[in-house]
């Protein structure tokens, strides 16, 4: 999976950990999303820690006897970094980088440098700048002073690289400057958002990775970049779509993850203005993924967060034709997981407990396109209708053959 001619790989190791009354599957689950960020960041995982604790140890967040299993193996192993899935406190970050002597990131960290290698345009460089300012101010003293010849690479790019050592109040005043400068181009974008009149705007929204942008493109014929890495897209992206005869505004923008760092929905606030002033959502949701009803929660969560959760929305199960199914035999105990439910099932389930409509799609092959767009089409005249009551060209019928 990774090409290690172009890049330099980091060795690293995992940790996480799950309270008592969490599931070892569960665990794994988290686990397997930290090892695709670490390898979205550019690192190759070496082994994986977890512990159950019924709370995190306030010092070294997983207990002694664990802290020095991981820094035997990583010493033995010449690892150079150890990923905590949960963010770690500046103390905790400070007594485990004393005692294990490499450079240890959390979840948070990843994903603020996932984004920050990812940022394109100069308003998404500031927007990442700010949060990752924002995560370095309470770790600011001493952190990874002893590091000095392993500077570079995960975690390290962006300011920590060179200020990390510098004055708090540079720090500070640097998080003002770039909150003034992302004022005005908040500014600048809510008016942008303004002249694009009363057209009625539908907004992508789901995971990171569940096919948002490959989606976009099919939709509209635009050339959004979408890979199979985490949070490919970070810039937005709005183009004029028709379907039938009906004009409508479509975003794609940043995906969501679990755990989404709050520096970053901060910073991020006129990204997420696209959603929140969205008159329609698209909740594009991975069926493939054996955590989408997971990942559909988190969504949820999140949307919640930023007040976007009362919005019309459409249910999009996408990647049909990556879905998996393993049926169990008869005799088979073990406890039922996802994959043992087919798609037959998993619609009949969706479109009874779903309060909107919903749609099994594949963005690659455009298997159900003339379903999904015809369910779009229905909930954009809604509030079209709405908007412009005596436009009566409306009225026409949308023809299913119709090029789109
Ligand atoms: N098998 C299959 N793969 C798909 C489908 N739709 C998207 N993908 C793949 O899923 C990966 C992620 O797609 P993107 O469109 O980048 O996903 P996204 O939701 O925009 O992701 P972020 O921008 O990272 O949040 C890519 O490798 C796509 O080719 C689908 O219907 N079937
Ligand atoms: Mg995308």
């Amino acid at each position: 999976m990774l090409d290690k001619k172009d890049h330099q790989y980091e060795k690293a190791v995992l940790v996480g950990v799950v309270t008592q009354n969490q599931d070892e599957k569960k665990l794994q689950e988290y686990m397997d999303e930290l090892e695709f960020l670490a390898f979205t960041a550019g690192a190759t995982v070496e082994k994986r820690f977890t512990q159950k604790l019924t709370q995190p140890d306030s010092k070294t967040f997983v207990g002694t006897g664990k802290a020095q299993e991981i820094k035997d193996y990583v010493t033995e192993n010449g690892i150079n970094t150890i990923i905590f899935d949960d963010e770690l406190s500046p103390s905790q970050l400070k007594n485990l980088e004393k005692e294990i002597e490499v450079k240890i990131l959390d979840r948070t960290n990843l994903i603020l440098d996932i984004f920050a290698q990812r940022a394109q345009t100069s308003y998404a460089r500031t927007q990442v700048e700010l949060a990752q300012y924002q995560y370095l101010l309470p770790r600011l003293s001493k952190m990874w002073s002893h590091l000095d010849k392993q500077k570079g690479g995960i975690g390290m790019r962006g300011p920590g690289e060179t200020e990390i050592e510098t004055d708090r109040r540079i720090i500070r005043d640097r998080i003002s400057l770039l909150k003034d400068k992302l004022k005005v181009i908040d500014k600048q974008m809510a008016t942008q958002r303004n002249n694009r009149g009363k057209m009625v705007r539908v907004a992508l929204v789901g995971y990171t990775n569940v096919g948002k942008s490959t989606l976009m493109n099919a939709i509209s014929k635009s050339d959004v970049f979408a890979e199979n890495k985490l949070f490919a897209t970070l810039d937005t992206t709005v183009r004029k779509v028709v379907i039938g005869n009906l004009p409508f505004l479509l975003t794609d923008t940043v995906g969501f993850i679990r755990k989404l760092p709050t520096q970053l929905v901060e910073s991020f606030k006129s990204t997420l203005d696209e959603v929140r002033e969205a008159d329609l959502l698209i909740h594009v949701v991975d069926i493939s993924h054996e955590g989408f009803e997971d990942q559909v929660h988190s969504v949820n969560q999140t949307l919640e967060e930023i007040g976007a959760n009362e919005k019309p929305m459409i249910m999009i199960f996408n990647k049909i034709d990556d879905f998996s199914y393993e049926k169990k035999a008869e005799d088979d105990l073990s406890p039922e997981t996802n994959k043992n439910i087919s798609l037959e099932e998993w619609k009949k389930t969706w479109m009874a407990k779903s309060k909107y409509p919903t749609v099994f799609i594949s963005a690659l092959t455009k298997e159900n396109f003339p379903e999904m767009k015809k369910m779009i089409y229905d909930e954009v005249q809604k509030i079209h209708i709405s908007r412009f009551p005596y436009n009566d060209f409306l009225f026409q019928y949308f023809e299913e053959e119709e090029a789109i």
